[in-house]
């Protein structure tokens, strides 16, 4: 018999190194907790055997909440809605985040999802659990997909994106983060201070979710949470999971002054873009570096204008991608460079321009890294009937979108020798910019085999030349290994660019 008030929510595991807890999750717990209603959590670091937890949670709960994301993240969600619907069939299991949002149709037409929370899930789930609760039929609640008595699916109305100040904290208190320090090795606080961006890139769905409204906390509210939660956890990192922060400048320079004010101690990172960063003087970039700020991410994309206009991001220049990593080196924080590789038009000379203008700036600025993408065609971004049109299938159902993993996808207009030759140049890119770190780095009798490579792999790059490649041959033979970095945490991703692009 279900308990009347449990709620079990549920976030499969994903691939890389672990970022903290689930802050979706903990978001959702909030206004549920608040209700009166009890929320298990369950991922596959609090319970490593979370297939057996979730089976033994839902056995007295209200309701299964699971949120996914496209890729990995779905072949455990299915795996696991089909032993609960097995075991427990009256369970409703409620799908939620960015691609059951997106997908949204196609992931209700699963046997084994009852409804689907669209966009930003707080009020929308707490409702939705009160109804399930009190017996009461799910029809009018905005922001809900989900299947009717007669199991026909029902699309309600869109539940406008509500502002962010006027919802509860995210229930940090239900994710040990001695559990999650274990795993990482570090101390996280996954944090957002906002959510939502006012572009609109052709390859990217914020504007779907959120409507380009950059909805962000009041500053007050930040620096109290984050500098009450970092010593009460003992954290070290506050990695921030806003779209793009620096939307509103002056106010992330005043919740720089809040932290430096405060005097508590922590490092954090974030995402923006290089057009914001760009217009802050040296000094505010500076007093961003004082408050703790050690690693910035940006969706660079590419060093083509021509490929930026493609991608709707007029708004960005080559000149502020230099110009914000001389501020930051300045500043003396670490970047990371985004780049989508292979986007619908773009040439194979706009690719090799890209190489080499981001090779001038990290020979420049050596607290510039990368984080090379082939370009993946996620659910629901603007360019999909131009996709179509280019030949690319469109996954047909829910665990088709499991296998979209970054660079797994096929290009119609990207195989063969051109497919080889993007990957060919991308390694040669990575590893000319792993040489000049390490020649940066490393006492001089250690250099050698860099040494040896700088000029060649350099020439390469100038020339676009990469045939018979001993360079990469040899750095593989001699285990130097070629690294993709983090956008949110800077750290390596992968051992070998062909295993992620
Ligand atoms: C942090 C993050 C991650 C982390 C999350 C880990 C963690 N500990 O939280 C990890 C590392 C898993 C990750 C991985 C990836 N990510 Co990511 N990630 C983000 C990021 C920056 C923040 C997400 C976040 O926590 N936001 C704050 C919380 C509060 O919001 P939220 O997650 O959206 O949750 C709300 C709603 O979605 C909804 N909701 C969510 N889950 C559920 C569940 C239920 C039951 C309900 C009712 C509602 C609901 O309610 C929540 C509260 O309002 C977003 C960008 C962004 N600005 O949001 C990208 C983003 C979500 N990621 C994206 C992508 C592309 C990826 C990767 C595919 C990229 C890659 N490099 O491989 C992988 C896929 C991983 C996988 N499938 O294995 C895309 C989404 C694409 C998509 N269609 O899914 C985003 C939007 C970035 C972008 N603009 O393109 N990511
Ligand atoms: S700037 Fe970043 S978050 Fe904003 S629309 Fe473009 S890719 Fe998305």
């Amino acid at each position: 018999m279900p308990r009347a008030n449990k709620v079990v929510l549920f976030y499969p595991p994903y691939d890389g190194p672990p970022l903290g807890p689930p802050l979706s999750l903990l978001c959702l717990a909030s206004p549920l907790l608040e209700a009166g209603f009890e929320v298990t959590l369950v991922d596959n670091l609090l319970y490593p055997d979370y297939q057996e937890a979730i089976l033994r949670e839902t056995a007295d709960a209200l309701c299964l909440g699971i949120s996914i994301l496209t890729g990995p993240h779905i072949g455990a969600a299915v795996r696991l809605s089909r032993a609960v619907k097995k075991l427990h069939s009256e369970v409703p299991i409620i799908f939620g985040g960015w691609h059951s949002s997106l997908a949204t149709h196609q992931t209700l037409s699963e046997p084994f999802v009852d409804a689907v929370v669209r966009g930003q899930g707080e009020l929308t789930l707490l409702e939705l659990v009160q109804r399930i609760a009190s017996g009461a039929s799910w029809h009018g609640v905005h922001g809900l997909s989900f299947k009717d008595t007669d199991r026909r699916i029902v699309h309600e109305p869109e539940r406008p994106v509500a502002d962010v100040n006027l919802l509860p904290r995210p229930a940090y208190h239900l994710a040990d983060p001695e559990i999650y320090a274990a795993a990482s090795g570090v101390r996280q606080l996954p944090y957002a201070s906002s959510v939502g961006c006012p572009y609109q890139c052709n390859y990217c769905t914020d504007q779907v979710f959120y409507k380009r409204r950059f909805n962000a906390y009041r500053v007050e509210r930040v620096v109290e949470e984050l500098t009450e939660l970092v010593p009460r956890y003992n954290i070290e990192h506050v990695p921030l999971f806003d779209s793009n922060l620096l939307v509103d400048r002056r106010r992330a320079l005043a919740i720089a002054r809040g932290i430096l004010a405060s005097g508590v101690k922590f490092r954090w990172d974030f995402q923006t873009s290089t057009d914001f960063l760009s217009l802050m003087s040296d000094d505010e970039v500076r007093l961003l570096a004082e408050s703790g700020v050690h690693l910035i991410g940006f969706g660079t994309e590419s060093a083509s204008q021509e490929v930026l206009t493609l991608m709707n991001k007029r708004f960005q220049h080559v000149e502020q991608m230099a110009e914000t990593a001389r501020k930051t080196h300045l500043a003396g924080i670490q970047v990371v460079f985004n780049l989508i590789l292979g986007y619908p038009g773009e040439t194979d000379a706009q690719r090799q321009q890209t190489f080499r203008i981001m090779s001038d700036i990290a020979r420049q600025y050596p607290n510039v890294s990368f984080s090379p993408n082939i370009f993946t065609p996620y659910p629901g971004i603007p360019i999909w009937p131009q996709l179509r049109e280019m030949g690319v299938r469109e996954p047909q159902s829910l665990e088709e979108w499991e296998t979209l993993a970054l660079g797994t996808n096929v290009l119609p207009w990207l195989h063969g020798d051109d497919l080889l030759r993007l990957r060919r140049g991308l390694e040669y890119f990575l590893l000319n910019n792993e040489i000049r770190k390490a020649m940066r780095k490393l006492p001089w009798e250690r250099r050698s085999v860099w040494q040896l490579l700088r000029g060649p792999v350099g020439w390469r790059i100038g020339k676009s030349r990469y045939s018979f490649p001993w360079e990469l041959w040899l750095s593989r033979a001699v285990g130097k290994i070629v690294t993709r970095r983090s956008l949110l945490t800077g750290r390596p991703l992968a051992e070998r660019t062909q295993e992620v692009c």
